[in-house]
């Protein structure tokens, strides 16, 4: 949906009307500049009032419950620092985006369960979490994400950066993934690109860069 802003007084004269109202218009403009200096820029200024956007909070009502955990034992370090990733497709391909969540993990013994999460967009405004059937938890304490088609099969895959491991999920294009490669280095940053490759999908990170063939 596109926000039209409201037109100024010279602005309908300019695109609005028709020629001859253009006209009166004009002559009724060029009298109150003469008689009334600054009365134009009054009138420009009311009529463009930036338009208010404003956002709501709908995470519970779209059903999304995933909380991030950073896995800190005390004073946190730069790896809990970091944040977590997330990353959006459309991976079933129905048309609606879907959500990807990067979570930490306990690495302390603890005892705490932490997963990964992938939330698949029901289409009226929800989603629900698809993490176990799609077969997609993480494999270890998550830094962020990318998706990209890295096969050309139409469905995008899911690459997740992890301290220790990084792991590239294949999706099926039924609703479920296979993990198809575990990278020997963590990265914080994925990038997925498809230029001067012959099209074959480039994986580029933080301090490395793969070209992933199809399969
Ligand atoms: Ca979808
Ligand atoms: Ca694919």
């Amino acid at each position: 949906m596109v926000n039209v802003a409201p037109l100024s007084p010279t602005d309908f004269t300019q695109r609005q009307a028709p020629p001859v109202i253009r006209v009166l218009l004009r002559m009724f403009l060029l009298v109150l500049m003469v008689c009334y200096p600054g009365s134009i820029s009054r009138l420009h200024a009311q009529g463009s009032t930036p338009v208010s956007i404003q956002f709501t909070n709908v995470t519970s009502a779209a059903g999304i419950k995933f909380v991030h955990f950073k896995g800190n034992k005390g004073i946190s370090i730069n790896r809990e620092e970091f944040g977590p990733g997330v990353c959006v497709a459309d991976f079933d391909g129905d048309g609606w985006q879907d959500i990807y969540f990067v979570n930490g993990r306990d690495l302390y013994n603890r005892g705490i369960s932490a997963r990964n999460s992938l939330y698949r967009n029901n289409g009226d405004g929800t989603f629900t979490d698809v993490t176990e059937k799609a077969g997609v938890p993480g494999t270890g304490y998550g830094l962020g994400c990318v998706w990209g088609d890295y096969d050309n099969d139409g469905f995008p895959d899911l690459y997740v950066t992890q301290y220790g491991r990084n792991v590239l999920y294949h999706n099926n294009g039924n609703g479920t993934f296979t993990i198809n490669v575990i990278a020997t280095w963590e990265e914080s940053l994925a990038v997925v690109r498809r230029a001067n490759t012959g099209g074959v999908l480039t994986l580029s990170t933080t301090t490395m860069a793969t070209v992933l063939s199809p399969m």
